[in-house]
């Protein structure tokens, strides 16, 4: 339909653009992320928050590995719903968007939650093969759905959202044309809020641990400063930002246990712990 559906065809502009979307089109076989999300079809591209239960290195050594998974799980879910809680309220006929979207976790407990339609944007195309038949699996596929599309040029209709979300996403795009984006988008009155991982423009520039992240992921940090003089030049007022560091830690300290680590647990655990690096998140109001 016209009105759901943007009308973007050319969706990657950039070489830089391109080699994101063959990084998450090719690499998806990770079992830190299939392992987890399989256990209740909630497939996370983001990380956990909260203390984890600490029985869970305790008990038969065979059953270790798949108790640390499913707290590893436990903690990426409660995540997601710390962001849905600073959406604000949000009513079915409302509708919201995931920008970057993965493979969909977050948009279908968003849609859980408030029962609107959810939109969920990423240019991976195999993401939105993906994230499109969990949809269609779960029945919700006419509420939630998944497309081909540039962040940072949607094509959706200007005011159309009264919501929008980035859950660990706006490392790959300029802030400055993704909040304008945003601010096109957005309803007067309409909420944004971002999870991030930002380096601190406190302790300097980008330190080696956040230059590690960088690399492994093909992305490229933003100092925490930049968000809020990308917000401001596109009408969106900040009305919460915690610093969410301090609680992502016992997760990255788990996930290090575990057998599904990739490597890049002892850079995020150096940033953190450095303070060079900030697990943040922020919600502003479009006015
Ligand atoms: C990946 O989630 C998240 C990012 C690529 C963004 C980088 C985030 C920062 C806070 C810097 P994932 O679940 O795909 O990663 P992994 O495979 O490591 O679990
Ligand atoms: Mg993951």
């Amino acid at each position: 339909m016209a009105t759901t559906t943007p009308t973007v065809t050319n969706v990657l502009h950039t070489d830089y653009q391109r080699s994101v979307a063959a990084y998450w089109n090719n690499n998806q076989q990770d079992p830190v992320n299939l392992r987890l999300g399989d256990i209740d079809g909630l497939y996370h591209h983001h990380y956990g928050i909260g203390e984890y239960e600490p029985s869970v290195l305790e008990g038969p050594q065979d059953t270790r590995d798949d108790r640390i998974i499913t707290e590893l799980h436990r903690l990426e879910t409660l995540q997601a719903e710390l962001l849905l809680d600073h959406l604000g309220d949000i009513s079915p006929g409302d509708r919201v968007m995931d920008a970057g979207s993965g493979r969909g976790g977050t948009s279908f407990m968003a849609h859980q939650r408030f029962g609107c339609q959810v939109d969920g944007v990423t240019i991976s195309e195999y993401q939105v093969e993906f994230a499109n038949n969990q949809a269609q699996q779960r029945g919700v596929a006419d509420q939630v759905k998944f497309h081909f599309a540039n962040m940072l040029d949607t094509g959706f209709k200007a005011g159309s959202f009264r919501g929008i979300w980035t859950n660990e996403t706006t490392m790959y795009v300029d802030l400055f044309s993704l909040f304008d984006e945003f601010s096109r988008l957005l309803e007067h009155g309409g909420r944004y809020v971002c999870i991030t991982g930002c380096y601190n423009d406190v302790t300097g520039g980008r330190s080696k641990a956040v230059s590690r992240i960088d690399e492994h992921y093909i992305c490229n940090i933003h100092p925490r400063s930049d968000y809020f003089k990308a917000l401001a030049a596109n009408n969106l007022v900040p009305i919460n930002v915690v610093d969410l560091t301090s609680y992502t830690i016992p997760y990255w300290e788990l996930r290090a246990r575990s057998s599904v680590a990739t490597g890049i647990e002892e850079p995020f655990l150096t940033a953190y712990r450095e303070g060079s690096f900030h697990y943040l998140l922020i919600t502003a109001d479009r006015i």
